[in-house]
């Protein structure tokens, strides 16, 4: 078994280096450079995957792009003990699976709205009135479910966790989580664990 992580340095692929890391499954990871200009990711990447985008999972020759698909391929492949998602039966399943792709989706779109725009000047411009409704409804979503359960799909870590974990970093690192206490206690715990931890030595 060969498995590789293609990482891009400062991205949403750092959630695959903590999920590799929890597995604790052999792989690699090869490393590739945003373009300092365009902030863009190197045309090697493409070679790999006609999108050119990171992450991408190599098993043995199958490529996989998606943050979402990665994290299920490998929970369904290599987490045969359920230690990092729950079973597919189970009540929690449901909720860990809405998490995993929520943090492509509504919940992660408003985020990463502001990062791409934030060069640009958006004063008179009715979308940011909206970006921000946006962003504050699922920060405020988020709290509210992470008031109510330890981990995001309920009573103990999983895979979604992980996924979670970047944008909930990039808004703390943007003074966002200020008020939202649960959030922040939430990310404390996340940062403690031994894996985060080499993420952030062998990921960024
Ligand atoms: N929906 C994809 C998004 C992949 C994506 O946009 N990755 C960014 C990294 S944060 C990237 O590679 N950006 C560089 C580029 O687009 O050139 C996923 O979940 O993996």
């Amino acid at each position: 078994m060969t498995l590789t992580l293609h990482h891009l340095n400062a991205s949403r692929s750092q959630r695959i280096v903590w999920l590799l890391a929890e597995l604790g499954v052999p792989h690699e990871i090869v490393h590739y450079k945003r373009n300092e200009t365009t902030n863009l990711a190197p045309p090697d990447l493409l070679k790999i995957h006609p999108m050119g985008k990171s992450p991408l999972l190599e098993d043995d020759g199958v490529v996989i792009a998606e943050t979402g698909a990665i994290a299920e391929y490998l929970m369904g492949k290599y987490d045969t003990a359920f230690q990092l998602h729950p079973r597919p039966n189970s009540p929690e399943f449901p909720r860990y699976l809405e998490w995993i792709h929520a943090a492509e989706g509504a919940v992660f779109l408003p985020g990463l709205l502001q990062v791409y725009f934030r060069n640009v000047d958006m004063t008179n411009s009715p979308v940011t009135a909206m970006m921000a409704a946006e962003r504050e409804k699922a920060a405020g979503v988020i709290e509210a479910h992470l008031a109510t359960y330890p981990y995001f799909a309920g009573d103990r870590f999983t895979a979604a966790d992980c996924l979670m974990g970047f944008q909930i970093q990039m808004a703390d690192s943007m003074g966002a989580l200020e008020n939202r206490p649960a959030t922040k206690a939430w990310l404390t715990k996340m940062q403690a664990r031994p894996a985060y931890q080499k993420m952030l030595e062998v990921g960024i």
